[in-house]
């Protein structure tokens, strides 16, 4: 099922998408008793499940065992439960990270989906946490969920939201580093998305690449 950023918003605040009122006083008058109509008893299912992960450094532990998997869902009632039950991204501690990857993809570079694949990367200034960090996430995680790169959405195998002292950093992993009409078409859905305008770049880069990193820049096959 596809869903709207906007329509995702709503249902986090109403709980349902019904807006028939008719509907509504029908199930709460019928048999003279206060019932409620079905849809709004029913979970909006999700087209795809989705884990997340929360990530903290420990010094005894690797760094893939430091990734822990939280909670799956696939409703949009479900996501919401999930999302404001935990704390906002820019109230975790330096060194922090969320991942939100489809249910069977670890949040790393070695899984099989991730391995020939890379990210788009919006990287933050220490001035984002407080404006645009939280805000930016809930997007990206809405346009995730609700399927929003149309026939591009295969190629999306989750974000990753790392929170650091030098700045904040959001990236979406696709599955293909050579898929370059896949990679354009979701790079431009999210800078359109989050109205990420000039005063923020979209850097897309191969896992590979950011595997094979010796200095502090890594290779970037394209920029928005
Ligand atoms: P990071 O957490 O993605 O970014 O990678 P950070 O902390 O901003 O550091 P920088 O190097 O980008 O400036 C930090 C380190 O975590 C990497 O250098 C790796 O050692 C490790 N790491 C990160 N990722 C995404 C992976 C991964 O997918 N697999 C493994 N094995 N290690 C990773």
């Amino acid at each position: 099922m596809l869903w709207t950023s906007e329509c995702l918003i709503c249902s986090r605040y109403f709980g349902h998408f019904t807006n028939d009122k008719s509907q509504q006083k029908k199930g709460e008058e019928e048999g003279g008793q206060k019932t409620v109509a079905p849809d709004m008893l029913i979970k909006h299912p999700l087209q795809n499940t989705w884990t997340l992960w929360f990530f903290k450094i420990e010094s005894n532990r690797s760094w893939e065992d430091c990734q822990v998997e939280i909670a799956s869902f696939n409703t949009v009632e479900d996501f919401w439960a999930l999302y404001n039950h935990i704390e906002p991204a820019s109230r975790l501690k330096v060194g922090c990270d969320y991942s939100m990857f489809k249910q069977g993809i670890k949040p790393m570079w070695e899984d099989e989906h991730n391995c020939r694949g890379g990210r788009w990367l919006i990287n933050l200034n220490k001035q984002q946490r407080s404006t645009e960090l939280d805000n930016f996430w809930m997007e990206v995680l809405l346009l995730m969920i609700g399927e929003s790169f149309e026939e591009h959405s295969d190629e999306v195998c989750g974000a990753v939201v790392n929170v650091r002292g030098k700045g904040d950093k959001i990236g979406v992993w696709t599955a293909d580093a050579k898929k370059n009409d896949s990679i354009l078409k979701i790079g431009e859905k999210c800078k359109s998305q989050l109205k990420v305008y000039n005063h923020i770049s979209l850097h897309y880069q191969a896992h590979s690449a950011a595997q094979q990193k010796t200095g502090s820049s890594i290779r970037c096959l394209f920029t928005l």
